[in-house]
């Protein structure tokens, strides 16, 4: 078994005094420094959307932040203008450990789609590539970390699981945004799904 470390979306905007903070965003930089010696392959994701993009509230007139509104691809949540390319919002977490990933996975560049999973857009069909680096890697088991628990960790988490991976979260190195009971969907769907929830 060989196994990766996938570190979801550490940034600023997700932190404390970010545009799209969750709550204890940042405490989760601590223990993921410390996953990091356990696994020989970590690989980070950075959401990276343009200005305007279309999970934006602001540029769906009438709509306020989290409401939901149809997209071709589905239901989206509309979000704070948050991790915008180059932004400082969008940077890491400036404690965050980035020096040991072998690869960064950026995600949400295409205007028209968001993108929570490390694996694929929201469409659940455009693939990031991050499955053919792990493939390719001969990588057979995931540990996950991050934020949020309730979306990117679990779109990612479920995605992998799907995909064939043994995965893993880490649920004391993750925060949740919980959204209407978000959270507690994401863990149900997650143990349904066979991800091992840890701590
Ligand atoms: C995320 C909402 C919008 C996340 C990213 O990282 O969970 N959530 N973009
Ligand atoms: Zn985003």
């Amino acid at each position: 078994m060989t196994k990766a470390l996938i570190v979801i979306d550490v940034q600023n905007d997700f932190c404390p005094g970010g545009a799209l903070a969750v709550n204890e965003g940042d405490q989760v930089v601590g223990p993921i420094n410390e996953m990091m010696n356990d696994y020989p392959l970590r690989i980070l994701t950075q959401d990276w959307h343009p200005a305007g993009h279309s999970s934006f509230a602001s540029v769906h007139s009438g709509k306020a932040a989290f409401e939901v509104t149809q997209m071709p691809y589905g239901p989206q949540v509309l979000w704070p203008d948050h991790c915008v390319q180059g932004s400082e919002g969008a940077a890491f977490h400036p404690a965050l450990n980035t020096d040991r990933a072998a690869m960064i996975v950026r995600k949400g560049y295409n205007p028209a789609i968001d993108s929570y999973s490390a694996f694929f857009e929201n469409d659940h069909k455009t693939p990031t590539g991050l499955e053919g680096f792990l493939r390719t890697k001969g990588i057979t088991s995931l540990m996950l970390a991050g934020l949020a628990t309730d979306f990117c960790v679990a779109y990612s988490a479920l995605d992998a699981a799907k995909l064939g991976f043994d995965v893993t979260v880490d649920l004391a190195a993750c925060r949740a945004i919980d959204l209407d009971g978000s959270l507690d969907r994401a863990l149900e769907q997650m143990r349904a799904a066979g991800v091992t929830l840890k701590g």
